[in-house]
C-alpha cells in the first residue's frame, strides 16, 4: 500500500513567550502522525517571509493565528490529501503555488512551515528512521558546536544591554556532551557571580540571565570571570555575540542607548573590531544593520584575515536569493538558518546548500519565542551544519533541543564527530 497523507489538522497553541502560535498535525494512511509547532522571533528581519497574525485588537493582544490555522484546515489540506509524504520538494512547491507569492504573504509562512515540517517528520517516522537520518542518511555525523546564549539583552530582555545575545562557545570540548557539561558549569558559576554582586538572576526570553549590567564590556567581562572560575581557559571556551544591530539602526546611525553612544557605520565597525581585539570572540552576528550594505562590505573587508564568523541573520533571512546577492557583494562569511524566515524545509535546505558551496558557515537557529519541537537539532546533524544556536541551557523549550542532541550523539556512537574550534580555524 502506498503511504499517503490522509489527514491534516492545525490548531492554535502557545509559544514560550506566552503568545499564540500554530501547530499542525499530519496523519498518514498507515496511522503515523507527526506534529510541528512554529516558533516566532522578536527581532525579525525585514525581508522574512510573512508571519500571519490576525491583528484583532480584541483577542490575544492582536497575536492570534486563527487565519493561519484556517488556511491549513481549509485551503492547504484539500490540496495535500493523498499526496506522498516522501515528495517533500513537490509538497513545498505546492505550498508556494497555493500561496501565489514568494514570501507567503497570503497563507502565511507560519501556516506553510507547520505543514512542511510536519510532513517531513511524518515521512521519517513512517520509515522508522530518526529524523536526522531521514534528512542526511548515512552521511550525517557532525554534532553541532553550540552557541549558548547565557546573558540576554536587546529585544529579549528589559535590561540596558544594547547587544541582544552574549554567548559562550565550548570550542575545546571533545564531544557534544562535554560541550554541554562545560556550558552547565559556566552557567551555574555565572549565577554565583551575579548573585554575589547583587545582580538579578532572572532569565530572559532565551533562558540566559538578564542582569542590569551597563554595557557590552561588563557583560563580556563577567562571562569571562565565570569561564575562568569554572576552571576553563579561553582556548577551551570562546565568546560570541548577536549584536542584532538592525534593532537600533535609525537614520543611518547605530543608537547604543545603554552605552549612551550614537555611532556612524564606520564607528560601529571600529566598535566591533575593538571588541574582537579585546575579547576572545569567534562569532559576530548582525554586527551591522540589514540595510547598511556598504557598511557590511567594509566590515567584511576589515575582518578578512581574522578567524571570526561574521554571521548574517536579518541580513540574509535564510533566503538563498538574498544570500546569493550577499555573496556577490562579498559580505559576511556565515549565515544563520531559521526555517520560519523562509517558510518551507526545502527552501531552508536550499539556503544551507548554497552557503556550503560558497564556503559560508551555517548555524541552525531557534527563535526567541520557541516551542517544544526539536527538529532543528536533527536538521543541524542531518545537514552536518557545523553549528547550532538554541539559547541557554535553561528553559524547557531550549533544553529540549540540547537534550535531543545528546540523544543523537548517543545514537551515532563512534560515528559522532565534534569539531569545535576546527570549524573556525
Ligand atoms: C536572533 C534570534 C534568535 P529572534 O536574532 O538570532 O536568537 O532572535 O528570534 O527574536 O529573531
Ligand atoms: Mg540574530
Amino acid at each position: 500500500m502506498a503511504v499517503l497523507i490522509s489527514d491534516i489538522k492545525a490548531r492554535q497553541v502557545i509559544d514560550s513567550r506566552a503568545n499564540p502560535t500554530i501547530e499542525t498535525e499530519v496523519e498518514l494512511n498507515n496511522g503515523i502522525r507527526a506534529i510541528y509547532a512554529v516558533p516566532s522571533g522578536a527581532s525579525k528581519g525585514q525581508r522574512e517571509a510573512l508571519e500571519l497574525r490576525d491583528n484583532d485588537n480584541d483577542y490575544l493582544f492582536s497575536k492570534s493565528v486563527l487565519k493561519a490555522v484556517s488556511n491549513v484546515n481549509n485551503v492547504i489540506k484539500k490540496e495535500l490529501i493523498l499526496k506522498s509524504p516522501f515528495e517533500q520538494f513537490e509538497i513545498d512547491n505546492l505550498l508556494f503555488e497555493i500561496d501565489g507569492t514568494d514570501n507567503f504573504s497570503n497563507i502565511g509562512a507560519n501556516a506553510a512551515l507547520s505543514v512542511s515540517m510536519a510532513v517531513m517528520e511524518a515521512a521519517s517516522k513512517s520509515l522508522g528512521v530518526e529524523l536526522f537520518n531521514y534528512i542526511g542518511g548515512m552521511y550525517s555525523f557532525l554534532m553541532p558546536t553550540p552557541l549558548i546564549n547565557i546573558i540576554n539583552g536587546g529585544a529579549h530582555s528589559n535590561n540596558n544591554l544594547d547587544l541582544q545575545e552574549f554567548i559562550i562557545v565550548p570550542c575545546g570540548a571533545e564531544s557534544f556532551s562535554q560541550a554541554i557539561r562545560m556550558s552547565l558549569e559556566v552557567f551555574h558559576k555565572l549565577k554565583e557571580i551575579l548573585d554575589s554582586k547583587n545582580y538579578k538572576t532572572s532569565l530572559g526570553d532565551e533562558g540566559g540571565y538578564s542582569p542590569e549590567l551597563n554595557n557590552t564590556k561588563e557583560a563580556l567581562e563577567i562571562i569571562l570571570d565565570a569561564i575562568f572560575e569554572s576552571g576553563y581557559t579561553t582556548d577551551e571556551i570562546k565568546l560570541a555575540v548577536d549584536v542584532a544591530s538592525s534593532e537600533f539602526y535609525k537614520d543611518g546611525y547605530y543608537h547604543l542607548k545603554g552605552e549612551n553612544k550614537i555611532l556612524s557605520s564606520d564607528e560601529m565597525i571600529k566598535y566591533l573590531v575593538d571588541l574582537c581585539q579585546n575579547y576572545p570572540i569567534i562569532s559576530v552576528e548582525d554586527g551591522l544593520s540589514q540595510s547598511d550594505i556598504e557598511g557590511w562590505k567594509k566590515l567584511t573587508n576589515e575582518f578578512k584575515d581574522k578567524k571570526i564568523l561574521l554571521v548574517g541573520d536579518d541580513l540574509f533571512v535564510t533566503n538563498s536569493e538574498i544570500l546569493k546577492q550577499g555573496i556577490k557583494d562579498g559580505i559576511a562569511n556565515s549565515v544563520l538558518i531559521k526555517p520560519n524566515q523562509i517558510g518551507t524545509i526545502t527552501k531552508t535546505f536550499d539556503c544551507v546548500s548554497l552557503a556550503k558551496i560558497k564556503g559560508y558557515k551555517t548555524i541552525i537557529s531557534h527563535r526567541s519565542g520557541e516551542t517544544e519541537n526539536t527538529a532543528i537539532a536533527d536538521i543541524s546533524v542531518g545537514l552536518n551544519a557545523g553549528f547550532i544556536k538554541t539559547g541557554s541551557v535553561a528553559r524547557g523549550e531550549r533544553t529540549a533541543k540540547y537534550n535531543r542532541l545528546l540523544r543523537i550523539e548517543e545514537c551515532l556512537g563512534q560515528k559522532a564527530k565534534y569539531l569545535g574550534y576546527e570549524l573556525i580555524k
